[in-house]
């Protein structure tokens, strides 16, 4: 099985050279899916697994505009449409100066299985730009979006492919971006996700995301018979999600006692909670990208230029980016008493630190413990659609049963003995519907 595998990435990586954070995120999904993949030889036929990891398009386009100073600047664009079969492609926009192609395409391929999970009609697609929103002002940011929407907007549509937010794109960014879609198309429709409550977005969006990540973490703990309640809990980032995870895990009766930033992270042993949670959001409109005000503000503990994952905690939930917990991490994490980690970024542990984790604790990989964002932003389309709003319980109530959903998706194909092994069960959960949907879609 090995060496089928093995010649599988192989041929991927000849043909996707240097795509690295691609090719990890490939090689996990297929080596879940291997067995299942075997079994059925409809799906070889077909080459579905072949299929499923080359975009059906990727756009690159020049993204130029005029900063403060007068000054000509370039970025580069993205959209990954990775794949339709499900619905129209649906993925969020990512403003990092990290952004290359293949993160983009690793965020794709994954975001495919997840929405798949949450059982909405909805493809798979990411992009963004190599843009740092770090430092630049409001003009910047929305001369920014407009020339960047003056490309994709011929890309895009609410039937065909609808972006959100991601990292480095929060409220402000989808609001200039569909500003600029609606007066280039003259259309007012449900193109983007993440909007303004008073202009199309759903009650529930911004928690989502992090709400989403704790009800799954507290099916996770059901399952062993325990619950988020008296437990404390380390979380990494502090923008979009780690705010709304913070928010629920205090409403449960749990203890947060970290964030994080590029600058280093704050231990908070009184806990992260009221006005604390609030003042998360005062410190990402700054702009700055630094959690060290935290530590001036609330009397804290700063730890420079270090992780998070060295706190004795209960609970791990990494909320930042893609491989922010390695194997050293992880063992540090296990060392030092944690039983769970639930994985809110995307593709938050590299390969090796997942190996380590499945074997020593309990882990779920984000695209099952986060697809609670993307799933409300399939309400938020639905809604449009239907050209009405549901009230807060009402999306919640469904947040809820999505992810319930999701960890019975995971439980049902990665149940092993006694064990749930959350990678499998996402995995092979997420692929079979698309799967089917291609095979029944023909060779397209
Ligand atoms: O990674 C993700 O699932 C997101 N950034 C949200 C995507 C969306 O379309 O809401």
């Amino acid at each position: 099985m090995m060496s089928d595998i093995n010649e599988f990435i192989t041929n991927l990586e000849r043909r996707t050279p240097g795509e690295n954070e691609f090719h990890q995120a490939v090689e996990e999904v297929i080596t879940s899916v291997w067995d299942f993949y075997k079994k059925n030889p409809r799906y070889q036929k077909a080459k579905i697994l072949e299929r499923m990891c080359e975009p059906e398009r990727v756009i690159m386009f020049r993204v130029p505009w005029v900063d403060d100073r007068g000054e000509v600047q370039i970025n580069r664009g993205y959209r990954v449409e990775f794949n339709s079969a499900l619905g129209p492609y649906k993925g969020g926009l990512r403003f990092h100066a990290s952004v290359t192609l293949s993160i983009l395409k690793f965020l794709g391929f994954e975001q495919t299985f997840k929405n798949s999970l949450t059982t909405l009609p909805m493809g798979g697609g990411k992009g963004g730009s190599d843009f740092s929103p770090k430092g630049k002002t409001d003009g910047e940011i929305m001369r920014f979006c407009q020339s960047f929407m003056s490309e994709l907007y011929r890309h895009i549509g609410p039937n065909t492919d609808v972006p959100a937010g991601d990292i480095g794109v929060g409220g402000r960014e989808i609001g200039y971006l569909f500003g600029q879609y609606k007066r280039l198309k003259n259309e007012f429709t449900g193109v983007l996700t993440g909007k303004g409550l008073a202009w199309g977005g759903s009650l529930i969006r911004p928690e989502a995301t992090g709400f989403g990540a704790v009800y799954f973490a507290q099916h996770m703990l059901h399952e062993i018979g325990s619950d988020i309640a008296g437990q404390t809990v380390s979380v990494s980032g502090f923008g979009n999600v780690a705010w709304g995870a913070i928010a629920k895990v205090n409403e449960l009766g749990g203890k947060v006692v970290t964030i994080s930033g590029p600058d280093g992270y704050i231990y908070d042993k009184e806990g992260i909670s009221g006005d604390k949670i609030d003042y998360l959001l005062e410190l990402r409109a700054t702009n700055n990208d630094v959690v060290a005000p935290y530590a001036d503000e609330f009397g804290a503990h700063f730890v420079p230029n270090k992780r998070p994952w060295e706190v004795p905690v209960d609970i791990a939930m990494p909320c930042a980016t893609e491989n922010e917990v390695c194997l050293s991490d992880a063992k540090e994490l296990a060392k030092n008493g944690c039983k769970m980690l639930a994985e809110a970024s995307n593709m938050g542990c590299t390969a090796e630190a997942v190996e380590y984790l499945s074997e020593n604790m309990i882990y779920a990989p984000g695209k099952a413990v986060n697809a609670g964002g993307v799933a409300v932003s399939g309400l938020e389309m639905s809604q449009n659609s239907m050209r009405i709003n549901w009230p807060k319980e009402e999306v919640d109530n469904r947040l809820h049963g999505i992810m319930r959903n999701i960890h019975e998706t995971c439980v049902e194909y990665g149940k092993n003995g006694q064990k749930i092994d959350y990678v499998k069960g996402a995995n092979v959960g997420g692929f079979v519907k698309v799967a089917e949907a291609m095979l029944a879609q023909g060779v397209v």
